[in-house]
């Protein structure tokens, strides 16, 4: 059952653990990753979506992971086809270090009449890709460039702005496979900089990885590709 809250719950209630996030086109072992899943308390959320989306079913794929999760189930999109009203939430994503604007209001217009249809929580988030190392797909589907790594100064400014501008979260992704996480002083800057909900992804492979980056005050972790490798959360 949708709780209309799902999302405020996380951000001002929770505020804090470990997203795992579920790409549709690479489906998991249900019935092994949920035990773990609903089991462990701070994972708080599962996030659902990918930059680049070849499954015709995304609808099928949300409805599966929600029959199967007893936390909330929250779409992470890379566009306005990732939509599913059986979703508690999603991240409304604007990709701020872009200056697509594709992906900072073209694609909101195209979700915003199926998601008020859908009567889909939206959580407005501050999407911000920070350099990693290689050219991940989000920097090559999004055609944007990152923030240097290393560049706090320019980060910062865009926290800032996303703060100005009312955003609700704020997301430091480094891009799915990335081979480095967020560095830690980045994650600090932003932390200085504003108060919203901090998210961290991107990379982030061992317990130890995650626990620098909440201790540089993530209050979010997301972890993607070392699920789907191991089929659970570290
Ligand atoms: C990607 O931040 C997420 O959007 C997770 O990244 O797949 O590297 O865990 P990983």
């Amino acid at each position: 059952m949708r709780s209309s809250t799902s999302l405020k719950r996380l951000f001002s209630e929770l505020r804090g653990g470990y997203l795992v996030l579920l790409d549709p086109d690479k489906p998991p072992d249900f019935e092994r990753l949920f035990s773990q899943v609903n089991s462990r308390d701070e994972v708080r959320a599962v996030l659902v979506g990918t930059s680049f989306l070849t499954n015709d079913d995304f609808r099928g794929f949300v409805k599966k992971v929600k029959s199967y999760s007893e936390k909330p189930v929250i779409i992470f999109p890379g566009g306005w086809t990732q939509l599913a009203p059986e979703a508690d939430g999603l991240l409304l994503l604007s990709l701020i270090s872009g200056r697509n604007p594709e992906f900072l209001i073209g694609e909101h217009v195209r979700a915003a009449p199926h998601i008020k249809a859908m009567g889909l929580e939206a959580w407005p988030t501050a999407y911000i890709l920070v350099e990693s190392g290689r050219t991940t797909a989000v920097e090559f589907v999004s055609n944007t460039k990152p923030i240097p790594r290393g560049k706090v100064d320019i980060l910062v400014a865009h926290v800032m702005a996303a703060e100005l501008l009312g955003f609700k979260a704020v997301y430091l992704e480094a891009g799915s496979g990335a081979p480095e996480p967020v560095p830690p002083a980045m994650v600090e800057a932003a932390r200085r900089a504003t108060s919203l909900p901090l998210i961290v992804g991107g990379g982030i492979r061992t317990p130890e990885q995650a626990a620098v980056a909440f201790e540089a005050g993530a209050d979010f972790v997301v972890v993607g590709t070392a699920v789907e490798e191991e089929g659970k959360l570290f």
